[in-house]
């Protein structure tokens, strides 16, 4: 089977997923063509049955927004010719499912065609999507495509409650492999946080959707009570507030640590004590699912899809988006007692074996088999 691979090339979880998903496939043998803007930040092109095709966008003066969106379709048109595509796999509604829909239509005009699958991540659906600039575009395109899935069950029922969709959608989960999460020593505890200090981390591209205010001010609630360091790591608009933060609170600067992008965050996270993840909206998680992994419990806010991973009591706790109180309390609950932290980061772990590569990727090659069969 040959696949081409429609994503965003940048941190944002929707790339993580389609550039795991992508290398996954080609260690089982199958062909997989990434299409993106640049080069996927996880991608390892030095497998052999890895290629990458970037999408030039030709600039010129007359045009006040370069038209990224045609020359992306051009693309896609062009390596399924070439290459001789089996199926097409659009991470992300916007422009990806759009593009392949027209690339499709060219492909049509010569007799041929190329079967399409669109994954939905989530702000493609809970927010950018739902725009009135986008809304009837983003609608169409999903029922353009062959196959539909949705990163979890939230986000299903969110789209078929904000858009008019004719197909069934398939939910396959965020999935993790586990066995990049072994013990390493390339960072110690040491580097972050004195002994008698409780580590707590949140990475995210943070955008205003993460709530990053309520990250610090339970950071601020629980540094009163446990002796700790705050870890956070990712760069996005919201950078400017942490500033802001620490110009009002001082007292804190040197307990917050801005790590940026990372290339070693498995390891960070296996240093931490507990993961913060308060998001306005959040499809899936798949910030929770890596911590998890790193054998970190999560306290998160219940938005969206963060139930279905993060299980209250179990795995970490959870509480209504905005509830600062509550977060910051089943913090503090959590990192005064080392036997409860020691027994969550069991469990942490043991859900994130549930949604281990090796249960998930099956799925998708049925789900790739079937939408090629029927096509
Ligand atoms: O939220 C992000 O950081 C990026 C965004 C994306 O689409 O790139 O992530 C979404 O997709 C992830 C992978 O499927 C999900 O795990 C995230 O929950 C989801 N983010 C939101 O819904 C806000």
């Amino acid at each position: 089977m040959k696949i081409g691979i429609l994503c965003y090339p940048t941190y944002g979880g929707s790339g993580i997923v389609a550039t795991e998903l992508g290398m996954s496939l080609a260690d089982k043998g199958y062909e997989v063509h990434f299409i993106s803007s640049a080069l996927p930040a996880r991608l390892d092109v030095t497998n052999p049955n890895i290629f990458f095709h970037k999408v030039n966008v030709q600039t010129y003066p007359l045009f006040q927004y370069q038209p990224y969106d045609i020359a992306l379709s051009s693309m896609i048109y062009r390596v399924v010719n070439l290459y001789k595509l089996d199926i097409l796999h659009a991470h992300y509604a916007i422009p990806y499912a759009y593009a392949a829909f027209t690339a499709k239509q060219m492909l049509k005009a010569e007799g041929k065609d190329v079967p399409l699958v669109t994954t939905l991540h989530g702000t493609d659906i809970t927010l950018v999507g739902q725009h009135p600039s986008y809304k009837h575009a983003v609608e169409f395109s999903i029922n353009q495509s062959d196959t539909i899935t949705s990163v979890s069950e939230s986000l299903k029922k969110d789209t078929l409650q904000f858009f008019h969709i004719k197909k069934e959608i398939q939910v396959i989960t965020n999935f993790i492999d586990n066995t990049e999460f072994e013990e390493c020593t390339s960072c110690q505890r040491s580097q972050f946080a004195n002994p008698d200090e409780k580590i707590l981390i949140h990475v995210s591209n943070l955008r205003p959707v993460k709530r990053i205010q309520d990250v610090l001010e339970i950071f601020k609630n629980v540094n009163k009570k446990v002796k700790s360091k705050l870890i956070i790591i990712g760069e996005g608009p919201e950078m400017e507030k942490i500033s802001e933060f620490l110009e009002h609170n001082p007292e804190l600067i040197g307990h917050i640590k801005l790590l940026g992008k990372v290339n070693n965050l498995y390891h960070i996270l296996q240093l931490s004590d507990v993961f913060l993840l308060p998001s306005e909206q959040e499809s899936f998680g798949l910030a929770a699912l890596e911590a998890m992994a790193a054998r970190t419990p999560v306290i998160s806010s219940n938005a969206g899809g963060i139930p279905e991973v993060n299980i209250q009591g179990e795995t970490g706790y959870l509480a209504e988006t905005g509830n600062v109180e509550a977060m910051s309390n089943y913090c503090i609950k959590l990192l005064s007692d080392d036997e409860l932290l020691a027994k969550m980061k069991i469990n942490a772990k043991n859900r994130a074996l549930e949604f281990d590569l090796k249960n998930i990727l099956p799925i998708y090659i049925e789900m790739y088999k079937n939408t090629i069969a029927k096509f």
